[in-house]
């Protein structure tokens, strides 16, 4: 692993032969958890960062993107969004856009690592603000399991997981996806991260491979955040119901007024992808 005094580095997945580096002012946690390692840091340059195994979660500068694409992408393209499960997005970044919705009457949160949560409400307030809504309940335990005793009871489950290494692995595999499918209501949605197209086009095919028998739908849309390996991160939406790449209904103005990355528009055109990376995703499962 790289190393220079005051730099963190990040260990980027996929043998990209690259690394990200972020210039570091204080370090705040560093914390071995049941699962994994926690560091936080403050950052001249973007703020708060949250990271786990050596991979930055999130950053104080950019985290609105990843955090808004994931929630309103879906509730602007469900037809009437009442129940969500997140599993894990313990730092409440999820949670904090799902609760701008007075739609929803069941937010669950399903976070493996109550470490995570804990830490986030102490170091990180700009996400971790949604937790006490009264119609979030957090559950610390498997997101597998906890979606395995839920069949049919949600519109949007949201898969706020790390790469798909160690521990999050299996949350990129077809078990998992068809745990979640039988855990959504008729014409529900499943958003997952989905890595990025410059690096991992051959995972994101396979995972498309995998799934695909399970959904009528599976649509990838790109979030740019620079603190993400190669500056973006897909989004893969999986449903059996309608075409989720465009909104149905005019952005409500009380909740534009405070995003600062989802418009209508970048909705849309989200779902755009470079030529390359549409050819192969079209060509995968097929
Ligand atoms: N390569 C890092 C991907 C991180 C995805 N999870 C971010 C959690 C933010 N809530």
């Amino acid at each position: 692993m790289l190393q220079a005094p005051g730099w963190f580095f990040e260990d980027t997945p996929s043998d990209s032969g690259r690394s990200l580096a972020v210039e570091v002012t204080r370090k705040l946690v560093e914390q071995q958890s049941q699962f994994q390692k926690i560091e936080i840091y403050d950052t001249e340059s973007v703020g708060r960062m949250l990271v786990l195994d050596n991979i930055i979660q999130l950053t104080e500068s950019d985290e609105f993107a990843y955090h808004e694409m994931f929630v309103h992408v879906p509730m602007n393209a469900h037809p009437a969004p009442e129940s969500a499960l997140v599993i894990g997005g313990g730092d409440g970044g999820i949670l904090r856009e799902l609760n701008r919705y007075a739609s929803l009457r069941r937010i669950d949160i399903c976070e493996i690592d109550d470490d995570v949560i804990q830490l986030s409400k102490q170091y990180l307030p700009f996400t971790a603000c949604g937790f006490d809504d009264p119609r979030v309940s957090v559950h610390v335990a498997d997101g597998a399991e906890f979606a395995r005793n839920s069949p049919g009871a949600y519109d949007l489950i949201l898969v706020d997981s790390t790469d798909p290494i160690g521990p999050a692995e299996v949350l990129f595999q077809r078990p998992f996806f068809e745990t979640l499918s039988k855990a959504l209501k008729p014409g529900g949605v499943v958003v997952t991260q989905c890595m990025a197209i410059y690096l991992h086009l051959n995972m994101i095919r396979n995972l498309i491979d995998a799934i695909r028998p399970l959904f009528a739908r599976m649509q990838y849309m790109n979030v740019l955040v620079p603190t993400y390996p190669a500056g973006v991160i897909g989004l893969m939406v999986c449903s059996s119901g309608p075409d989720f790449s465009k909104p149905i209904r005019p952005l409500d103005p009380a909740i534009a007024r405070n995003l600062k990355y989802y418009t209508p528009a970048i909705h849309s055109g989200a779902f755009a992808l470079p030529r390359f990376a549409e050819q192969a995703i079209a060509a995968a499962g097929e």
